[in-house]
């Protein structure tokens, strides 16, 4: 039999030989930074434009120009969301995990299943996978955050389900502080770890500065600088099962060494100014502004500035370690 008549047989029977194709390799996607000045503009401009009750959320999300789906990666999705004074963003639930980096404003807070959230600058809120949460703005001024979900990777597994509230704020049953009370402080009820899916949480800023400035030379990593992680109170593991929240300081003028590794990250400035090189692209930085470091591309960060610079991020490491697909190496 001719290799083409055989081929064509298969086919026909939605079959396929193997001889047809090569073992495809990852690919290398290039990086990508957004500036924070057209982002504040347009997100100024939806908060006059379009009402709280026009869309499910009024929020802009980053769209790299090197990925085949409209998304910020192929894992994790960053979307920046505007509150302004009185509004009351909708009580739904997803099971696409959730967080919350709050880059302007204050006194909005989040509910999430039955406990308020109060915001300030910096604080990162917890709304995890299949948790009620509406956001409501009782402050004269409009609030700004950071909205980080695993979405791509459910919807890549075609298993997103989404639910809207019938009411549109949920009821409050917990006193506010009541997570941090029950959960933080490396202690936690042999309960809510058993019986809750995730756990509320809110990490205050101050408290996470605190402790960034309370590590010391010893604790520099080479390659990240002086980094913490927001450890899920419940599990003492990563954030989320599908995304780890990071925080990094630099020193004035520090260098880290280069690596690459096979989790993604997103990266916000929070404060200073640098440069991050990926692969043979520089990505310069300041306070706002927003980034990827794809996978698999070496990398390193620089602070440009005399002053300390803070970095937020976003990896997909927890699923590359879970499903034991986790690499990396060092650089020279
Ligand atoms: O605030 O609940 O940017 O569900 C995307 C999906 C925000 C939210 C987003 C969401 C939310
Ligand atoms: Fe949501």
């Amino acid at each position: 039999m001719k290799l083409e008549e055989l081929d064509s047989q298969l086919e026909k029977n939605q079959l396929s030989g193997f001889w047809r194709t090569r073992v495809p390799s990852h690919t290398t996607e290039l990086p990508y930074l957004w500036k924070w000045e057209p982002l504040l503009d347009g997100l100024l401009k939806a908060s006059e434009t379009i009402g709280i009750d026009q869309a499910e959320r009024r929020a802009i999300r980053l769209v790299s120009p090197h990925l085949p789906i409209k998304s910020t990666s192929h894992t994790l999705q960053i979307t920046f969301s505007i509150v302004n004074p009185g509004e009351v963003a909708k009580a739904h639930r997803h099971n696409m995990a959730a967080i919350r980096f709050v880059v302007q404003g204050k006194g909005a807070y989040t509910a999430v299943d039955g406990e308020k959230f109060f915001m300030e600058e910096g604080d990162l809120v917890l709304t995890p996978n299949w948790t009620w949460h509406d956001h409501h703005n009782e402050s004269e001024d409009p609030i700004i955050w950071l909205d980080g979900l695993d979405g791509p990777l459910i919807q890549s597994l075609n298993v997103l389900f989404f639910e809207d509230l019938e009411k549109p704020e949920q009821e409050i049953t917990r006193q506010t502080g009541e997570s941090l009370a029950r959960m933080g402080f490396a202690r936690t009820p042999k309960q809510d770890a058993v019986h809750r899916r995730g756990t509320p949480f809110r990490y205050a800023f101050k408290d996470t500065y605190k402790a960034l400035k309370a590590m010391g030379p010893a604790d520099r990593d080479p390659y990240d600088g002086t980094l913490l992680r927001y450890i899920n109170p419940a599990t003492g593991g990563y954030t989320y099962p599908t995304m780890s929240c990071e925080i990094q300081l630099f020193n004035g003028k520090e260098t880290t060494q280069s690596h690459r590794h096979t989790s993604a990250a997103l990266y916000h400035v929070v404060r200073g100014q640098g440069r991050t090189k990926v692969g043979d692209s520089y990505l310069e930085w300041r306070k706002g502004d927003t980034f990827t470091v794809p996978l698999w591309q070496w990398h390193n960060h620089e602070n440009l500035g005399n002053d300390e610079a803070i970095l937020f991020s976003l990896s997909d490491r927890p699923v590359m370690e879970a499903l034991q697909l986790y690499r990396e190496e060092a650089g020279s």
